[in-house]
């Protein structure tokens, strides 16, 4: 035993920083909308939290659940409000940023199976400095009138 502890103080050493880094940057109210009968698509809502002291950049997103996952934004685009792919979210330090229908948006696409209200769906998010935050979100029902596509889901 006395061989691992300068082991175990080694490892402590490495974890230590990496897991004060990731204690800065916080998802919270996460949730993946219950997906229409039949549709093959859904997305996912949160509030990103940047309590660290530098600008935070979201650069992907992935989850079990579906098979292609993007990062989009809703746009005017000729008088029509459309969505699309964005290559990362910016959180500016201290600051919030809401991802919520008609807005900003973790898109699921090709859903390994329906997402039905009660589940639970893993989420990853992954920042340009390399970390990932993981977390189980609820499936909820999106309100009507806050509809995320306009006709093709
Ligand atoms: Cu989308």
């Amino acid at each position: 035993m006395k061989s691992l502890k300068p082991f175990i103080a080694a490892i402590a050493f490495i974890l230590a920083p990496l897991a004060h880094a990731h204690g800065e940057f916080f998802l919270h109210d996460a949730y993946a909308r219950a997906s229409a009968p039949g549709a093959p698509n859904s997305a996912a809502f949160m509030v990103l939290d940047n309590q660290s002291k530098v600008l935070k950049r979201v650069v992907s997103a992935s989850t079990p659940a579906a098979k292609r996952v993007e990062l989009h934004e809703h746009a005017m685009v000729d008088g029509m409000m459309e969505m699309r792919q964005i290559a990362q979210i910016l959180v500016p330090k201290g600051e919030q940023v809401i991802l919520k229908p008609g807005g900003l948006h973790v898109m699921l696409f090709d859903l390994v199976k329906p997402l039905e209200v009660g589940e639970h769906i893993s989420l990853t998010l992954t920042t340009a400095d390399g970390h990932t935050l993981t977390k189980q979100i609820p499936v909820k029902t999106v309100m009507a009138g806050m509809k995320h596509h306009s006709g093709s889901e």
